[in-house]
């Protein structure tokens, strides 16, 4: 059985008094009733508070990226093991605002996932097409290239600490969200070709994530889709009460 996740990625907002207030209301606010896991991604400084402050809760930490390397002179940079050592058990890796700003590459992000994996992490992989390539009506094509160069190297069996999310470019931080009926073409397809590749046991139980200006008004609709599993919340999961009515919705 696949499991319902919503995700908040913080990206480069909030301080270390600002995640202390959002941690809390969320405490507050998200709710404990439903059958889903619910994921906040502040930035590195603020990870092993939030970890603290969030033991006990059913909220988990993500990192926002991480190094590939085990270690060594990557000035600013930081390991799997400095993630786990702080107990972040999740990285999201491959947003697209990584490969857009900081020129991460299919390949460099399918290093980045072995090397969490092998450090028994959870990877929350996003992937997804630019404007350009659907108006050119490459956008199957591009998606599943992503796939297989990021993740075809994965062995089955490591599939059960994948999640995908998937994010068309045109559609973060934009007010711009694909329609319910476009998100889940999209992610039948990735259901598909994760299925020819990996079996229908990787392919049934593995969670697809849809990312891209969610917000409490959109969320229903998208979540209802039998392929969408949930979300990963940019703009949308800075504010308590718009987090937990998206969170609601799942
Ligand atoms: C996509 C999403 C979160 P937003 O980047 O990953 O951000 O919801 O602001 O579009």
């Amino acid at each position: 059985m696949r499991q319902k996740i919503v995700a908040g990625n913080w990206k480069m907002h909030k301080n270390a008094e600002e995640t202390e207030d959002l941690l809390n209301a969320l405490i507050d606010k998200l709710p404990t009733d439903v059958e889903a896991q619910f994921i906040v991604a502040p930035t590195f400084v603020n990870l092993a508070s939030a970890v603290q402050h969030l033991e006990f809760t059913n909220i988990s930490v993500a990192a926002q990226n991480m190094h590939q390397a085990e270690a060594g002179a990557f000035t600013g940079e930081i390991s799997a093991d400095m993630l786990k050592s702080v107990g972040v058990e999740t990285v999201i890796l491959g947003h697209s605002e990584r490969r857009s700003y900081f020129g991460e590459t299919d390949s460099l992000i399918a290093d980045k996932t072995t090397t969490a994996l092998k450090h028994d992490m959870t990877v929350i992989f996003c992937f997804g097409e630019e404007l350009k390539d659907r108006k050119d009506g490459k956008h199957f094509n591009i998606v599943e290239n992503q796939l297989r160069d990021g993740l075809f190297h994965v062995q089955a069996k490591d599939w059960e600490r994948i999640v995908l999310a998937y994010e068309p470019v045109w559609a973060i931080g934009t007010g711009e969200t694909a329609t319910p009926e476009q998100a889940q073409e999209m992610h039948q397809f990735i259901r598909d070709v994760v299925r020819n590749q990996f079996g229908n046991n990787v392919a049934d139980d593995v969670s697809i994530l849809y990312g891209g200006s969610v917000k409490p008004e959109n969320a229903k609709e998208i979540f209802s889709k039998p392929d969408v599993d949930g979300g990963l919340i940019g703009g949308a999961s800075l504010k308590a009460d718009d987090f937990a009515a998206i969170a609601s919705a799942i």
